[in-house]
């Protein structure tokens, strides 16, 4: 792919795009259409209905794939929804590695739903190696990788989870949302497939709900074209459009929020009111070292825990924010505070929850790219509540 030769920040306005051939269009138009005429009986210009082709979820999947140096690229109607066609490549008694600290709605879809189906899982803590290899068997069909990890921030090593998978002939698949493109790239580092939750930084603005994946091999794409076609989890015109106009931005913006992210992650460590701070950029943090080998800065989440551990408390400094607004999702231009434990991760039964540090007294920040001064005195004013 010709672009491949651009650098990462023009990738991301220029990557897999073209001018539309009919008009000389910039930008791909939203081609609302659910079906295309054809001349004669299988006779058409390569689309036949919106659900297999659409021009402007093609842009938008050419564009995901190009940013993380893959060769496909495949776009759905949530985040959900690319996790599940994934998983959708399996079998009854197939089993999956996760990481055991991961998205609510992630494990909900593993525990909930394809558990019913015969799919295994173990959740384990990959922040050793080994706790995965010792799971490992013959029927071990995919490892799942989320990192930074949602909410606790951890950082899991792609490289060492790419051995232990390729040692077993399984895919690895790496949700890269909470990093972006911009800053890791897991294929780069060994992974077969790249998720994205694209509500969050990829579209950018709170405004869409999308899922990416971005795969290597082609019959890993071919598979999930197949699956994205016969289920049918697809995004609309209108939403392809808008993530391709957030991607856009993608670089300028993560920038930002990594500078005000660390500003917070560093203010609230000095807090009296704060018990512990989880944020990938602290050098005492144990995988900094992994986070600095295959990160090239550390993003804008940041989670924390209010001493004394108290949903009271937590609750009393979540609703005192002003500028922070306080809301489920992550990634876009504004801040957002939430309570992972009764929001996001509600879903996960609290036992579990507590074994990976998702306690009463923790808040996860989404710093967004405001003026910082206006972000310190909100947390300042909120924690003094
Ligand atoms: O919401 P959806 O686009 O379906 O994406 C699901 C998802 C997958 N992976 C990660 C790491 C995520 O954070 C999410 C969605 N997360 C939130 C809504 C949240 O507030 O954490």
């Amino acid at each position: 792919m010709a672009d491949q030769k651009l650098n990462f920040n023009s990738r991301t306005i220029h990557g897999g795009q073209k001018p539309e051939e009919t008009t000389g269009s910039v930008m791909p138009p939203i081609f609302q259409t659910s079906t295309y005429a054809q001349s004669a009986p299988g006779e058409h210009k390569g689309y036949e209905y919106s659900r297999s082709q659409n021009p402007t979820r093609e842009a938008l999947e050419k564009n995901i794939a190009s940013l993380e140096g893959a060769d496909y690229g495949l776009a759905f109607g949530s985040g959900l929804a690319a996790i599940d066609a994934i998983l959708k490549m399996l079998e009854p008694g197939d089993e999956v590695i996760s990481t055991n600290d991961l998205y609510g709605g992630t494990h909900r879809l593993f525990n909930s739903i394809f558990r019913k189906y015969g799919i295994k899982f173990h959740f384990v803590g990959m922040d050793h190696v080994s706790r995965v290899s010792e799971k490992v068997n013959a029927k071990t069909k995919l490892i799942w990788v989320e990192t930074p990890t949602n909410p606790m921030m951890n950082v899991i090593d792609i490289q060492a989870m790419s051995k232990i998978a390729r040692e077993a002939g399984a895919l690895l698949v790496v949700d890269n949302t909470f990093a972006t493109p911009y800053l890791q790239r897991p294929l780069e580092h060994g992974a077969d497939v790249v998720m994205h939750s694209a509500t969050k930084y990829l579209a950018g603005h709170s405004d869409v709900v999308l899922g990416t994946l971005a795969v290597k091999d082609q019959e890993v794409a071919e598979q999930l074209y197949f699956i994205q076609n016969s289920s049918g989890a697809v995004c609309g015109p209108m939403d392809s459009f808008l993530t391709l106009r957030g991607l856009k931005t993608l670089h300028v913006r993560v920038q930002r929020h990594c500078e005000n992210g660390r500003a917070v992650a560093e203010y609230l460590r000095k807090h009296d009111a704060v018990e512990a701070v989880f944020w990938p950029g602290f050098e005492d943090q144990p995988q900094y070292e992994v986070a600095k080998r295959q990160m090239k800065d550390f993003g804008g989440m940041v989670s924390f825990r209010i001493k004394g551990d108290q949903f009271e408390d937590a609750s009393r400094v979540v609703s005192a924010l002003k500028v922070f607004t306080l809301a489920e999702s992550l990634g876009g231009v504004e801040s957002l505070a939430g309570h992972p434990a009764s929001m996001t991760h509600a879903s996960i039964p609290e036992a579990e929850r507590a074994q990976t540090g998702v306690s009463n007294g923790l808040i996860r920040l989404s710093v967004g790219i405001e003026d910082v001064d206006d972000l310190l005195a909100d947390l300042d004013q909120a924690l003094k509540a």
